[in-house]
């Protein structure tokens, strides 16, 4: 079992600070990010997720990345939510496969409350399977979000997507403060939530800095970070726009390695924008402290490794599938083996406890 973190966990971090982490040398970054990481967790494990697109295309907001905007010609085909049963049959899949996570998205606004009983189904079914259930469905009332907890739901995911002085940049059909809010649903019902952002849609690093600064300074910290790094689809303003210089990959590996310092027990996931990401890059991403990535060949409607590539660098990288648990302490939940101590610190109720808290 690794040591419980020597570093208290903080919610107030300043702007100026995240900023000279940022702006360190970068031998000295990773360095730093390593060490922490290590202190945290088994370094040599990766939780491994699968995602599946529940619902796809046909959304009616504008984000400029998004390929599943209805507004954007990016030749997404819009489809219903799935039946369960496609689900299951999914889900068994990615379980065999190695998966502890599973994931489920869908391009909604926010769910109708007609959907929820539909998505409930899923969420008992998948869980029945005994892998964690994640969804991620747009915004959430904290009836939405009550009702999901209930059906077993063990994790949501909400990005804040970007830093708040650069969002009017990328969203005009939903506010941050929505996005804060329904993370307060999430937590409010229990369920622990996965908060990230996308890298390299034109910030800087000053608003890359805003980004974790924000997300480090929740309430609770995020239980898992997904930081994307966008990936450009044809048809999306984000894509079409020339103007638009693809980020410098050493500074996509200084976000993650800032994202594992501010929020050192979290999980922090390597997320979109892996296939087009060099193993060199991605060992990197490892070593400064990324813990989880999605795994099968696609996200929602773009594309992932091969399964066999990631398995190969699983392999040479000498790196393993980080394992769930069932406990008694954890009624109708999992807990990652390596974080049984660690985990709860990062959830709202107990961001209190002393060996948590700042
Ligand atoms: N509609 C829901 C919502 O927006 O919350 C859930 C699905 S949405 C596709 C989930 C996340 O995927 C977004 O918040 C964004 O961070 C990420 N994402 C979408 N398109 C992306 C792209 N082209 N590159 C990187 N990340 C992307
Ligand atoms: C997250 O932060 N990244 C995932 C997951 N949460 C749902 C989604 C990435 C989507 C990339 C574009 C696509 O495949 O449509
Ligand atoms: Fe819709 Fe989500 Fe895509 Fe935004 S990110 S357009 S809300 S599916």
């Amino acid at each position: 079992m690794p040591a419980v973190g020597q570093l208290p966990v903080r919610h107030d971090w300043s702007r100026t600070e995240v900023r000279a982490l940022f702006d360190l040398p970068f031998p000295e970054l990773l360095h730093r990010a390593a060490s922490v990481h290590r202190d945290n967790f088994d370094p040599a494990e990766v939780q491994v997720s699968t995602l599946l697109s529940v619902k796809t295309g046909g959304c009616p907001e504008d984000c400029a990345y998004c390929p599943q905007a209805q507004r954007y010609h990016t030749g997404v085909e819009a489809q219903k939510l799935m039946s369960t049963e496609a689900v299951l049959e999914r889900a068994r899949a990615a379980k065999a496969a190695g998966a502890s996570r599973f994931c489920m998205g869908a391009a909604w606004r926010s769910p109708k409350d007609r959907d929820i009983p539909k998505v409930a189904e899923m969420i008992a079914g998948v869980k029945a399977l005994g892998l964690e259930t994640c969804a991620t469905l747009g915004m959430l009332s904290g009836e939405q979000a009550k009702s999901l907890k209930d059906a077993g739901l063990d994790y949501y995911n909400h990005n804040l997507d970007t830093a708040p002085d650069f969002y009017n940049e990328i969203i005009h059909t939903r506010e941050f403060q929505d996005r804060l809010d329904t993370l307060g649903h999430v937590r409010d019902a229990g369920m622990k939530t996965c908060c990230g952002g996308i890298v390299g849609m034109g910030e800087s690093r000053e608003q890359r800095a805003g980004l974790l600064q924000t997300l480090a300074n929740l309430p609770a910290h995020p239980d898992s970070v997904p930081i994307n790094r966008l990936v450009k689809v044809a048809g999306t303003p984000l894509a079409d726009d020339e103007s638009l210089a693809e980020l410098d990959p050493f500074e996509f590996v200084r976000t993650i390695a800032v994202a594992r310092l501010l929020m050192p027990r979290s999980m922090v996931r390597l997320s979109a924008g892996r296939e087009q990401m060099s193993d060199e890059l991605q060992a990197l991403c490892f070593l400064a402290g990324a813990n989880s990535i999605f795994y099968g060949e696609k996200l929602l409607t773009t594309g992932n490794p091969d399964t066999d590539r990631d398995l190969a660098l699983f392999e040479r990288l000498g790196l393993r599938p980080m394992q769930v648990v069932e406990t008694a302490d954890t009624p109708g939940g999992t807990v990652h083996a390596d974080i049984i101590e660690t985990d709860t610190c990062a959830t709202g109720t107990d961001a209190a406890r002393p060996t948590c808290a700042a």
